[in-house]
């Protein structure tokens, strides 16, 4: 059996047949019913946040987030993530303008934002890359100089903490994902943080086509609501969470001690503040004086039966519809390029074995011993230059 990135977190089934029997009971299979309610006081309660407004997916929820704040013109926001951040965007008709990263946590780089700022720029989008914090502070002094809002694209960070609390609370809004693939999963599913109850009830709005009651309608809403299926899966999981996030620290050890001082493989440093992590990936860089280049070493552990995952490559700024926005310039943005060409994560997830961990870190530990193979170049589409696609929200 191949050994994924990921698995779920999927408690036993009999444990979910009295959620189940309790949906079939009341007959409310989704807009928001008793499951939803539920499940939106468990996790404000579980992640120490105020209002916690359930989706059903990260995707949707960063769609409605930039609309509950009325955001337009531009955005600041990270070429290393998953496509989805970008694509929230353009669903808004917003330009994205992308910035270069932070070499240390591959989150955006404060220091670069304040150059890409224009008067059409309305808000920051960071991403917790990984579930490691963004520089917070920073990015808040410039949004307050700025006078720009922040949504944090928080998926990767479920029961993440800084030293001041939970990572949830910065910006004007959060937003989580609860996609199968993620550390907390309603098999699909997200949430939108904010701050305040008026927001709140915006967003209930907005995710529910825009209606008040029967006959009112205030806004082009969608549906983003999550089904009370899903909302008692989330139940369930939360009953486990605290164990699941407790074996993925154990597998983090295991890996940062089986792969210490093999000569061209780092593991991403773990947080030096000493506050929560949650080890929803376990990123690897492959340098030049490993044996094999990344991509060698992804082909090598993929004819073993592992599949690790190159999280985040291509870059979002190389895929057709953003690779002609001035600011997807590979030369503007050396350091996502030189990460996303390095990357390598490696499978982490609650049910992986320790015998497997060990198997997985000796198959790097033989890799490194293999001649040097060349590196592998970015395919041509990837890197090819602008397109027209682009010009409609670029205009
Ligand atoms: N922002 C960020 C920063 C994100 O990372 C994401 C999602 C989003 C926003 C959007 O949130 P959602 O709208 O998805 O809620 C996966 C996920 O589909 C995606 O949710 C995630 N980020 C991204 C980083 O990873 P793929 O294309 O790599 O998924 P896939 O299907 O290849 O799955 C990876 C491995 O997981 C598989 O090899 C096997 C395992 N797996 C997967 C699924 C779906 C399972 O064992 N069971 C499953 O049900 O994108």
């Amino acid at each position: 059996m191949p050994i994924p990135v990921t698995r779920p977190l999927l408690p036993p089934l009999a444990e979910f047949m009295p959620y189940l029997e309790k949906v079939w009971a009341s007959g409310t299979l989704t807009n928001c019913g008793d499951m939803h309610r539920q499940l939106e006081k468990a996790l404000a309660d579980y992640l120490g946040v105020e209002h916690l407004a359930l989706m059903a997916n990260g995707t949707l929820a960063l769609v409605t987030a930039l609309q509950a704040l009325r955001i337009t013109g531009e955005v600041i926001t990270t070429p290393y993530s998953f496509v989805a951040t970008a694509h929230s965007l353009l669903w808004n008709g917003i330009k994205p303008v992308f910035v270069d990263v932070d070499p240390a946590t591959f989150n955006l780089d404060p220091a670069k934002i304040e150059a890409a700022i224009t008067p059409q720029t309305t808000a920051i989008m960071p991403v917790h890359c990984y579930g490691n914090p963004c520089d917070t502070a920073e990015i808040e002094r410039i949004a307050e100089t700025y006078n720009l809002r922040v949504i944090y694209d928080a998926a990767h960070a479920f029961g993440v903490e800084d030293t001041g609390g939970s990572v949830l609370r910065h910006g004007d809004l959060s937003v989580l994902s609860f996609h199968a693939t993620k550390v907390f999963n309603t098999f699909e599913g997200g949430a939108i943080i904010c701050p305040d109850a008026r927001t709140y009830r915006r967003i209930g709005h907005l995710k529910n086509f825009g209606f008040v009651d029967e006959t009112t309608v205030v806004a082009p809403g969608i549906n983003g609501k999550m089904s009370e299926i899903n909302a008692a899966f989330g139940l369930l999981q939360l009953r486990h969470i605290d164990q699941a996030l407790a074996r993925r620290a154990q597998i983090d050890r295991m890996y940062r001690e089986q792969l210490a001082g093999l000569p061209g493989i780092t593991c991403m440093p773990p947080r030096g503040d000493g506050a929560r992590a949650n080890h929803a990936y376990f990123p690897i860089l492959v340098d030049a004086d490993f044996a094999i280049g990344r991509d060698a070493l992804y082909q090598h552990l993929r004819e073993h039966g592992i599949h690790a995952r190159r999280y985040f490559y291509p870059l979002i700024s190389d895929f057709p519809m953003y690779r002609g926005l001035p600011s997807a310039d590979p030369e503007r943005l050396p350091v996502a390029r030189s990460a996303s060409l390095r990357i390598l994560c490696l499978p982490i997830f609650p049910d992986l074995a320790d015998a497997q961990v060990e198997r997985i870190c000796e198959l790097v530990r033989l890799a490194g011993r293999e001649p040097q193979a060349p590196a592998a170049a970015i395919p041509a589409e990837a890197a090819a230059p602008a397109v027209a696609d682009v010009a409609a929200v670029a205009a």
